[in-house]
């Protein structure tokens, strides 16, 4: 398994919980350290262009509205596959089907509002990093 880096997002509903420090703590004993991190309030152009995979989905407008609901912590998480660690360390997506354990079974309240966004593969996850981070803003330790 390779050192890898992975796009993590504390959405909206997590923020407002007060559980970051609880979510941090689940990457970081897990193996994934905290590379780069910043607490922003997106805009609907950003949150727009973030999901632009899914504009075409039934939900966009959805998730987009939650997605700017209130400020989101976003973080670049580095360790060996980070990209699938992370994505088994949050569950599945619907919080109902999350296994025991995972993030968004614990914290998540809705398919909707469900705590977390990860990145779903290496090259999305370098996408999106780029997206909100600029390269000096990432710690190389
Ligand atoms: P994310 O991108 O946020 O990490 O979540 P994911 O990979 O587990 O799920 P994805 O398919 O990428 O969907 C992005 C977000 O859209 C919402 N969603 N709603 N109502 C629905 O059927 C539905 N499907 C997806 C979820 O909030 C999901 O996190
Ligand atoms: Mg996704």
């Amino acid at each position: 398994m390779t050192i890898e880096r992975t796009l993590s997002i504390v959405k909206p509903d997590a923020v407002a919980k007060n559980v970051i420090g609880k979510i941090y703590s689940r990457f970081e004993s897990n193996g994934l350290k905290i590379v780069a991190a910043k607490m922003k309030h997106l805009s609907k152009a950003e949150a727009e262009g973030f999901y632009a995979v899914h504009k075409e989905r039934p939900f966009f407008a959805d998730l987009v509205n939650f997605m700017i609901s209130g400020p989101v912590m976003i973080q670049v998480l580095e360790g060996e596959g980070a990209v699938a660690k992370n994505r088994e360390l949050m569950g599945a997506t619907n919080p109902k089907e999350a296994a025991a354990g995972t993030i968004r079974a614990d914290f998540a309240d809705s398919i909707d509002a469900n705590a977390v966004h990860g990145s779903d593969s290496l090259e999305n996850a370098a996408t999106e990093i780029a997206y909100f981070f600029a390269a000096d803003e990432l710690c190389a330790c």
